[in-house]
């Protein structure tokens, strides 16, 4: 398939990259239903390490087998496939080069008690990705958790060596820890200050939580305020994240959360598209949805990022 110049167009963002590390994103970018319109819908299915298995899977048993979710996102024609190694390996030679798929490197569980200095274990590794045919790796950061650093300088350590060998740099930024309040971790002033540091840390691609119109930081606070950045809708807080990450020039998408209604993920994701957000990545809302259902919703997602 020819990439399209809407991707060309975003190839030239990443200005440093080596041919492999942008035609890594190219397969993701010219895969599956949105091929080559420049936004993404991943399936991301880590959450048997974050959340334990029965609190992922039960819902929907199939889901158990790894298997179902190489196909889930092949069926509703996902751009990429996000998963731990365990995942990644139980199918990687039944669905070799039939999706792209993304290692995430890194991984929390729920039975650690983190307080505020939430942390991941590196549980994949570069040579990991390349071993499996991986596009990408994926880490996340925790900013805002007082072992914030450590995992700055893990992903920094870790992005030089992928990309030096052609890979893709998905970055799960992720407020938590440290003094941050519950709903500042979602508020709009540490929202753009987690996906602009990802930004700064080497991300091609950028995932964080939709924003809320919760200010966290006081200092922050008064200038948006003085500044009246709009933020009243959510078109308008997704725009500012977009616009925090270099002015635009980065990839950003935006997580699912816990498993809700159809109207309500549909909502969320027009207001995403409506302010320029390059996409989603959509794991509860999926997998934990009978396999027809969840179909028709990523279809349905598809639809309105294709309208966009
Ligand atoms: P969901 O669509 O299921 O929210 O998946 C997105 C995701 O980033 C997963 O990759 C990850 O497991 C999960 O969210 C983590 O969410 P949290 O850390 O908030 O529990």
């Amino acid at each position: 398939m020819r990439v399209t110049q809407k991707v060309k167009k975003i190839l030239s963002w990443y200005e440093s990259d080596n041919p492999g590390s942008k035609a890594n994103l190219a397969r993701m970018l010219m895969h599956g239903k949105l091929a080559g319109s420049g936004k993404l819908v991943i399936l991301p299915v880590d959450q048997g390490f974050e959340h334990g298995p029965a609190r992922s899977f039960a819902k929907n048993p199939p889901a158990y087998d790894p298997h179902y979710h190489f196909q889930l996102a092949i069926d509703a024609g996902c751009n990429a496939y996000a998963a731990p190694l365990g995942m990644i390996e139980a199918g990687a030679d039944s669905y070799a080069g039939a999706i792209p798929t993304i290692l995430k490197v890194n991984s929390a569980n729920s039975l650690a008690n983190m307080g505020t200095a939430p942390n991941q274990a590196l549980t994949g590794s570069v040579a990991d990705a390349l071993r499996l045919g991986c596009s990408a790796i994926g880490f996340t950061i925790y900013p805002g958790s007082d072992d914030a650093f450590d995992m700055m300088e893990e992903i920094r350590e870790m992005a030089e060596e992928a990309k030096a060998v052609g890979l893709a740099v998905v970055v799960w930024s992720y407020p938590r820890g440290g003094e941050l309040t519950k709903p500042g971790e979602t508020a709009l002033d540490i929202c753009a200050y987690a996906a602009h540091m990802a930004a700064l840390l080497g991300a091609h691609i950028i995932k964080v939580k939709p924003p809320t119109d919760h200010l966290e930081l006081d200092e922050a606070k008064k200038v948006y305020e003085s500044e009246k950045i709009p933020m009243g809708t959510l078109a308008e807080r997704i725009a500012h994240v977009k616009q925090a990450t270099f002015g635009g020039r980065r990839l950003v998408i935006f997580s699912g959360g816990a498993a809700k209604g159809t109207k309500d993920v549909l909502e969320e994701i027009k207001g995403i598209a409506a302010g320029g957000g390059d996409g989603s990545i959509v794991g509860r809302n999926a997998f934990q949805r009978p396999k027809d259902e969840a179909v028709t919703l990523l279809g349905d997602i598809i639809d309105i990022y294709k309208k966009a």
